[in-house]
């Protein structure tokens, strides 16, 4: 076997490696977000996924190995009696951010002509959309990063509003050397730690720490007077509704001093080259969609979105968490970046699909309310999940696994038993990564190929052959080459915000990735959509007046500690495939909840104890780690192990329907 060059399985740097003979992983460098020859631990182990005994490799039909033809023949049968008995919305699906473009895709069209539902939607809604709803009002279009990542190692300044990139995409750090960063993150977290400033705030006050920063900076006259007159519309409204934001009042929501917002303001405007970044921590709350607004008012006052060498960016998380959003999985959403209640949409994506325009359904629910109603009178009464486990990941867990356990047929596709998977009616074995092509769209907007690079164990097929064939039982025929969807998802998406008519596998393989959009064969791609001008109508950027609220649970005497989740390096999402990775067990064991020292001694906690963490939802525990680096006032868990999510807040921002995975009240007590 001669080496074949892919992407990493995880996140969304999609990091370039090679595949050679006994399936060695050497990192590529000429994919420009890991040039410098890096990956983490999950890349370089991420063989091991290939190799390890887990592995599905037979349908499951109530947990017995089958045929393919009966587990499919069965699933079809089942889902027509569904949708004759109860109507086609009674069937639902759900898909993630990690599949490739094509799956997207064709998972999109598979819900609404195959199977005729609104209902679908996917794990992005729990990701960025905080940030992409809020761009989409300020810019116009949503490209996570509208620059490539190397830009950002020429800025003077970047600030990172709740990521911590040195866990969660370590070699993105390489492009941060250059720049003076400033964190805000309640934790001293490892990318904190290489802070030039590290903000502390109370989770939860982003919202309010962004409004008193740009009050600073109109107070101090640090705002780009010109670029706001030349290039955005209204400001003035937003002038006016920081008035009382000032900046003492701010430090008393956050905890952040007002010296320390100076020092940022005057940093971050001082020079010419300045970025913006926004992760998780300030976007899954259920303000995560004003709060993006709020730093990119900021970013705008101080000029610098659409500037080669400035900006704001979302640091998008999954594999493919930026294709993910633009083919057709989300609930709201055709093909190109389309809008579902555009009629022309609708016209243009009925041409490609062959059916008439008022056959595609209306948009439905968003993933949380898609969950929550499963099972219920006039919900969903099948569901069929795509590279998502729902037990471990969704907010609220328990209450999502009762109604999961309500529906009449549960369908998974996946290649080990997820903790969701282990709950299916038909669990369908399922080729990944390595062993099958596809296109993924990185945080840059950089359409990349992955390739196949090793034959699939017998008696797995992909997610497009399983699409494909149930479709044919349902009566429509699917395309199953990656190649020939990708030609379609191309025609798709020709004149939508996300167009990648122009782009095909042979360019993105000598172009080493095309950004969209691209909307010809001759185009070059566009690397950074927003400098001559923005997608509004106008060509200018929107200031979008916010306020500051409280989350939706405050802390009180019953729940008197802030519970706040997110990652570890070892472990990726739901843990389904790195908890079946030796080396990366050991590196992270077991599930586990910071606190500081203060509060280990207030509750009589030691290094090491079992704890008991409790919630309005649910209960959960945990080992005790003891850390200096975070609030008194906060724990944090990482939710690669069921347990967190029990105790998550599902109250839904209002715009993005992102659950508040962020913030919650808790009770922290030792097990005795
Ligand atoms: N190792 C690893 N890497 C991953 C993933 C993984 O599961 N594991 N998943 C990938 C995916 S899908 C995603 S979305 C990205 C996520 O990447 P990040 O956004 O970097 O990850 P998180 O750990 O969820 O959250 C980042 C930080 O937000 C902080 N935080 C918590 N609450 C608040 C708050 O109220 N305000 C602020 N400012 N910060 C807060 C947390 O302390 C945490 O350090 O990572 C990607 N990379
Ligand atoms: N408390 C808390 N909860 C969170 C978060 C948080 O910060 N805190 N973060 C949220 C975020 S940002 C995200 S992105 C979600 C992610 O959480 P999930 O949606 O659960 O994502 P994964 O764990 O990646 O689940 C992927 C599943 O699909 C399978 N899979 C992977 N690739 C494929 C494929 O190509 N095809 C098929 N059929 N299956 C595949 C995997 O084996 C796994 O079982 O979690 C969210 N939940
Ligand atoms: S940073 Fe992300 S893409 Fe790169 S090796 Fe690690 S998990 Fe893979
Ligand atoms: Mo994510």
């Amino acid at each position: 076997m001669t080496a074949t060059k892919t992407h990493c399985p995880y996140c969304a740097l999609q990091c370039g490696m090679e595949i050679g003979p006994g399936l060695t992983i050497t990192p590529r460098t000429d994919i420009p977000a890991n040039a410098s020859g890096a990956l983490c631990q999950k890349g370089w182990t991420a063989g091991e996924l290939l190799t390890n005994g887990e592995r599905l490799t037979s349908p499951l039909l109530h947990g017995e190995p089958v045929e393919w033809d009966v587990a499919l023949d069965y699933v079809a049968s089942r889902l027509s009696a569904i949708r004759s008995e109860h109507g086609p919305d009674a069937v639902a699906v759900f898909g993630g951010g990690g599949l490739t473009n094509e799956k997207a895709y064709s998972l999109g069209k598979f819900a609404r002509v195959a199977l005729g539902t609104s209902q679908i939607d996917y794990n992005g809604r729990f990701c960025m959309s905080s940030a992409a709803a809020a761009s989409l009002k300020a810019f116009g279009m949503d490209r996570g990063m509208p620059f490539p990542i190397t830009d950002l190692a020429d800025a003077d300044v970047v600030l990172l509003a709740g990521g911590n990139v040195a866990e969660t995409m370590p070699p993105f750090v390489r492009h941060l050397t250059g720049p003076r960063m400033i964190v805000i993150d309640p934790r001293r977290t490892q990318t904190a730690k290489l802070a030039w400033l590290h903000l502390q705030p109370t989770p939860g006050t982003d919202l309010a720490l962004a409004l008193g920063m740009l009050h600073l900076a109109i107070a101090d006259e640090l705002v780009d007077e010109a670029y706001v007159a030349a290039r955005t519309t209204g400001f003035d409204e937003v002038r006016t509704s920081l008035a009382s934001w000032w900046p003492e009042r701010v430090e008393r929501i956050t905890g952040v001093p007002v010296h320390q917002m100076r020092q940022a303001v005057r940093a971050l405007a001082a020079v010419g080259k300045a970025y913006i970044l926004t992760g998780r921590g300030a976007e899954q709350h259920s303000k995560g969609t004003d709060t993006v607004s709020a730093f990119i008012n900021l970013a705008l006052a101080l000029g610098l979105p659409g500037v080669h060498g400035s900006g704001y960016g979302c640091v998008t998380g999954q594999g493919n968490g930026q294709g993910g959003r633009e083919h057709g999985q989300k609930a709201d959403q055709l093909p190109g970046y389309r809008k579902i209640d555009d009629p022309a949409a609708r016209e243009h994506v009925a041409g490609v699909w062959g059916v008439p325009a008022a056959d595609i359904p209306g948009p439905g629910r968003s993933a949380y309310e898609l969950l929550d109603a499963l099972g219920t009178p006039g919900g969903p009464r099948a569901l069929m999940l795509f590279g998502s486990n729902p037990i471990i990941s969704a907010p609220a867990a328990e209450h999502v696994a009762e109604r999961i356990a309500a529906l009449d047929l549960l369908v998974t596709c996946d290649f080990v038993m997820s903790e969701t998977a282990a709950l299916a009616d038909v669990v369908f074995p399922v080729t990944q990564w390595a062993e099958e092509s596809g296109t993924m769209t990185n945080l840059e907007g950089r359409v990349l190929l992955r390739r196949r690079a090793v034959a699939p164990p017998e008696g797995v097929r992909s997610d497009l052959d399983v699409i494909a064939a149930l479709s044919e039982r349902l009566g429509h025929h699917f395309e199953t080459e990656p190649v020939r969807v990708f030609d379609e998802l191309r025609r798709a998406s020709q004149g939508g915000p996300a167009d990648y008519s122009g782009i095909t596998y042979e360019r993105i393989a000598d172009e080493t990735g095309v950004f969209w959009p691209c909307p010809s064969t001759e185009h070059p791609g566009t690397p950074r959509p927003f400098l001559d001008s923005f997608a509004t109508p106008d060509g200018r950027a929107r200031f979008v007046p916010v306020q500051h609220r409280p989350p939706a649970e405050e802390i009180d005497a019953d729940y008197p500690v802030y519970l706040s989740t997110g990652r570890v390096l070892a472990h990726y999402q739901s843990g389904a495939q790195t908890r079946r990775i030796a080396a990366l067990v050991q590196a992270a064991p077991e599930p586990f909840v910071e606190l500081h020292p203060d509060l280990a001694e207030q509750l009589d906690i030691a290094p090491g104890d079992v704890v008991r963490v409790s919630s309005r939802r649910g209960e959960s525990k945990a080992v005790a780690r003891i850390s200096d680096a975070i609030r008194r006032d906060t724990v944090f868990m990482p939710f690669h192990w069921e347990g967190a999510n029990r105790l998550t807040n599902p109250a839904l921002d209002p715009t993005s329907r992102m659950p508040e995975f962020k913030i919650c009240a808790v009770r922290v007590e030792r097990d005795s």
